[in-house]
């Protein structure tokens, strides 16, 4: 078998997407996805310019050798927009493969060893009966996690809020990136953070009790040690994991967390190599893994990161905003479905323009996911319908506190 095209599409239906489609001389296609919110058109240029080119031709069988060939041969290693593009073409090809056996992508992988992914919902409310609404709804929608984000006094905009405004007076809802012409501004204040969370955390398990597992992310906020201190604030309402604590290119930082809490931590959706987690892992200073199968170079290098990963007891907790496409969605799910070491999914659901290009076979009922049945990812691209949604440039915002001072979003 020989590939004989490869396409870039990048669409817009509810947000921009970034969609490989690979095409083999016997008329099997496959796609990958390679969005990277507000930098859409740099992964599709190193796609078309650079690696499109040079995949006519080989055998699409032969998934490793190309994940290597694309990894060693650019020699500039790693970052977002270079394993974004590998992590397209792996999927894509995972997906022949899949489809030239019969069998849907999990089976590939080992085949099912539960019955259905774990999946987690993002609640948020811009104070307690808000928020308290938020999570009622997402448990009549059927989930059985969920993450609370909550606005905090004295901030005007924080990030995961549906409800709050954004730039264009609209609500912000799930997608905090926006078609604004320059990335919408925020603000932020970490004491006022830290001391307004844990009463949020304590009105939500005195209202819907000790059963229910309760996620937060701390959006790469934190030095380690407020770090440290929200963990300890936090522990007496058992949190799932608190992600993304403190920004961790230091991954030493984390040690200086753990020491001081015993909440689950969850960090990587902005990794994107095994590198990124050496120390995290080995020295076991988290407890999930956050990365993305479409920025972390494809199934083919996720595996081998959570194959790591297990050795330390440390589980999967692959990132699934909407600003994964459905394609990386479904590849997130098979490999949920086969690995052993699998944490939680996160799922926010994509809106009906999304669903309209992208035709899925995943399903969710009573908390879980699951990939179905189809030969290959199960998913479909209608690229007439993707044709009625040209790229729009939006940004994600960014943070200022109040001097002024840039701080992370
Ligand atoms: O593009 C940025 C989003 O993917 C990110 O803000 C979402 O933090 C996020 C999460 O946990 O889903
Ligand atoms: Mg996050």
């Amino acid at each position: 078998m020989k590939i004989v095209a490869a396409d870039v599409i990048v669409t817009s239906p509810d947000r921009n997407f970034v969609t490989l489609k690979i095409t083999t001389d016997d008329g099997l296609t496959g796609l990958g996805d390679g969005t990277l919110n507000g930098r859409e058109l740099a992964v599709a240029s190193y796609l078309a310019d650079h690696v499109v080119p040079l995949l006519i031709g080989r055998d699409p069988h032969r998934i490793e050798d190309t994940w290597q060939f694309l990894y060693r041969s650019a020699y500039w290693r790693r970052g977002p927009v270079t394993m974004a593009a590998i992590a397209a073409v792996d999927v894509a090809l995972w997906d022949i493969k899949a489809k030239a056996a019969g069998m849907p992508l999990y089976q590939l992988l080992g085949g099912a060893s539960r019955t259905g992914v774990m999946a987690y919902g993002h609640a948020s409310g811009r104070d307690i009966p808000e928020l308290f609404d938020s999570i009622r709804n997402h448990l009549e929608l059927g989930y059985r996690s969920i993450r609370v984000q909550t606005s905090v006094p004295g901030i005007n905009a924080v990030y995961g809020v549906a409800a709050q405004p954004g730039p264009d007076g609209k609500r912000y809802d799930y997608e905090p990136a926006q078609r604004t012409p320059l990335p919408a501004e925020e603000d932020w204040d970490t004491r006022a953070y830290l001391r307004h969370l844990p009463g949020v955390f304590e009105a939500v398990r005195n209202e819907f009790g000790p059963e229910l597992p309760l996620l937060h992310d701390g959006h790469h906020r934190m030095t380690p040690i407020q770090a440290a201190r929200l963990g300890k604030d936090l522990e007496p309402y058992d949190l799932f994991w608190l992600e993304d604590c403190t920004p961790a290119e230091n991954q030493e930082a984390l040690r200086l967390v753990r020491q001081h809490t015993t909440t689950p931590l969850a960090i990587g959706e902005v990794f994107n190599t095994v590198w990124d987690y050496q120390t995290l892992i080995r020295e076991q200073l988290i407890d999930y893994v956050r990365s993305a199968v479409t920025h972390t170079g494809g199934i083919t290098a996720m595996r081998k990161l959570l194959d790591f990963a297990a050795q330390y007891q440390i589980k999967s907790g692959i990132h699934g905003p909407t600003d994964i496409s459905p394609v990386g969605m479904a590849a997130a799910l098979h490999l949920d479905l086969a690995i052993h070491n699998f944490g939680i999914q996160e799922y926010m659901q994509h809106g009906p323009l999304t669903n309209e290009v992208f035709r899925q076979s995943f399903t969710f009922a009573d908390g879980y996911l699951h990939p179905g049945e189809q030969p290959g990812l199960g998913v479909e691209l209608d690229e007439q319908a993707a044709a009625r949604f040209p790229y729009t440039a939006a940004y994600l915002p960014f943070n200022r506190l109040k001097d002024g001072t840039v701080h992370d979003w």
